[in-house]
């Protein structure tokens, strides 16, 4: 199969997650304005595009992937016209823009649901997914079936006006939309997409891109979790009978019209289903994001039952996230974050001050080294962590982890221990991590706003925040830059080449080569705080073109040490 090489593969991208990036008016709360000023800081970082989270008007109890009209922005971020003007002033940069297509469901506050709700014979009833309550033999009235939402409980609310159920696999406040029907796809289409693309953005990050196609006869589900009432039910949304067709469809109508990229969130798949989505022939989406990295240790039916990983998982998801595509049409992508995850030093490198920036740069190196298109989310450049352990639950305001947290609290009132583990697992993996606003520099409130954020600034604003990193060409900043013009100055190599893993048993170290052709990339990474053997397992004359170190090629690599080196073999 003979390598096709497109602007979209090649294009480093930026997640700006709008609350948290920057506040222009003093609300404490970002913007779109914020995000206008902060363009040519994007750019200066070797950016091609910028996606940006959900900007749509919503109640915003899953932060604005609970859509209330697709077709007006949520007016503490701004308006039409500052939308208007962030996509001209990206493209006038030579950036493009991508925003979040979240269309496996809408807020229950979009009128569409509001009608849908008000009667079993409204037109758009059938626009969601409602079915009769399941009466025990004791006459007692429960959910349709076991479904558990993702954001704990019953994926099914109750709706006392019509005595029916609806779906909802999120929120109680997000109820899915019905796919089967071709009326409300096509409404989807118009108000989601079309109008999006009329404004000239460049494409989408699809959201939950693999739940659309629902198993008609909404069966139980078995039963994974004994200790819960309601179990996992992927098995009955995840790559359902009609996803595939409903993507093709969406492309044909839509998308293919437009010049546009899509990467689609499918989370978990298997080679085979996977290339369904991503081959081009399928003429689907260009990309996916498979969340084996971001999950290593945990189980993928519930992220907080989480048991540690080893460097071997660890290479494991590696290979699994990367290595599907080769020899194929397909392609794949490479993240370690976004705003669901919680900050990768933290989580796979080591966010103490001694190691937290070398770390990063290690981090920063397999990410530039990796096949597929690279994704960095705000604060990652220089080196955000998770939020400090001794923070009070309170702190945390994601519906994801409150919910979990009182869901558990209310099924183990007394044991304080379990607790506490429990609270150790969320300050691990919580997505508050990733939330907390973007530390600019070390003035009050992270200079993130003049108002009283939102969320609490990560107390470590002092230490990590973007003014001291961009003039200190030592920086995290500066060497993601650079990591970024050495992926595409062998581009051949670091995003198209072949992943070949040299050192899966060892704990301690991850060596690989990027293979095209008989050209060779080799690259170590050391994760552990100790200094290891450096070992050249591939015969040849080594140049290096990335190092994390001043004396790099030594013999020893030092804790976090990362290097990349290009390999001749012909001599
Ligand atoms: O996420 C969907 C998803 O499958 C997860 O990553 C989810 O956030 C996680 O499993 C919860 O533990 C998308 C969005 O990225 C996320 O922010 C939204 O909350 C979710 O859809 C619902 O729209």
């Amino acid at each position: 199969m003979t390598v096709t090489y497109t602007w979209w593969k090649e294009a480093a991208i930026y997640q700006i997650w709008p609350a948290s990036y920057k506040d222009s008016n003093g609300d404490g709360v970002g913007d779109l304005p914020g995000i206008i000023s902060k363009l040519d800081y994007v750019k200066s970082l070797g950016v091609d595009i910028i996606w940006l989270s959900p900007m749509y008007d919503s109640p915003q109890d899953d932060m604005g992937y609970d859509i209330s009209d697709y077709e007006k922005v949520y007016p503490k971020y701004g308006t039409l016209e500052d939308m208007d003007k962030l996509i001209s002033e990206v493209h006038s940069r030579g950036m493009k823009l991508i925003l979040d297509l979240v269309i496996n469901h809408t807020s229950d506050k979009h009128k569409w649901f509001e009608e849908s709700r008000s009667s079993k014979t409204n037109p758009k009833r059938d626009w969601y997914i409602w079915k009769p309550p399941r009466i025990d033999e004791q006459g007692n009235r429960h959910p349709p079936n076991n479904w558990g939402s993702y954001f704990s409980g019953s994926a099914w609310k109750y709706d006392e006006l019509t005595d029916e159920y609806y779906l909802h696999l999120f929120a109680e406040s997000q109820p899915d939309l019905n796919w089967e029907n071709e009326e409300t796809r096509n409404a989807i289409y118009a108000s989601a997409l079309t109008f999006w693309f009329e404004k000239g953005i460049d494409g989408f990050r699809i959201d939950t891109a693999g739940m659309y196609s629902k198993v008609q006869s909404f069966p139980d589900a078995p039963i994974v979790f004994p200790d819960s009432e309601w179990q996992p039910c992927k098995k009955y949304h995840q790559s359902g009978p009609r996803i595939h067709e409903f993507h093709k469809e969406m492309f044909a109508k839509v998308t293919s019209k437009y010049d546009a990229m899509t990467v689609g969130e499918v989370g978990h798949s298997t080679r085979e289903d996977a290339l369904k989505y991503v081959s081009a022939k399928e003429k689907e989406m260009n990309m996916m994001f498979l969340f084996d990295v971001v999950e290593t240790g945990s189980k993928p039916e519930d992220r907080f039952r989480y048991d540690g990983f080893t460097l071997k998982d660890f290479k494991q998801a590696v290979i699994n996230m990367s290595s599907f595509t080769e020899g194929t049409d397909a392609w794949s992508t490479v993240f370690t974050e976004n705003h669901d995850q919680p900050r990768s030093i933290t989580r796979f490198g080591n966010d103490s001050p001694k190691h937290r920036f070398k770390s990063g740069k290690m981090l920063a190196t397999l990410q530039a080294a990796l096949t597929g298109t690279l994704f960095i989310y705000q604060g990652q450049e220089i080196g955000m962590t998770n939020v400090p352990r001794s923070w009070p639950i309170e702190e945390y305001l994601d519906i994801n982890s409150i919910n979990y947290y009182n869901q558990f609290k209310a099924a183990h009132p007394d044991d304080k221990e379990a607790l506490e583990k429990l609270l150790d697992t969320i300050n691990l993996l919580a997505r508050d991590n990733a939330r907390t606003p973007v530390q600019w520099d070390d003035s009050d409130n992270a200079g993130f706003s003049t108002g009283k954020p939102w969320m609490r600034v990560n107390d470590n604003y002092k230490e990590i925040n973007v003014a001291s990193q961009v003039n200190d060409k030592t920086s995290l900043f500066h060497y993601w830059k650079k990591a970024l013009e050495v992926r595409k100055e062998y581009k051949n190599l670091l995003i198209y080449g072949k992943l070949n893993v040299l050192d899966f048993d060892n704990e301690k170290t991850f060596t690989f080569t990027k293979t095209q052709n008989k050209d060779i990339a080799y690259i170590v990474l050391n994760f552990t705080e100790e200094d290891v053997k450096f070992e050249k397992l591939v015969k040849g004359d080594y140049s290096l073109v990335l190092s994390n170190v001043d004396n790099a090629d030594s013999d020893i690599l030092s804790p976090y040490e990362a290097r990349v080196y290009i390999v001749d073999e012909t001599s």
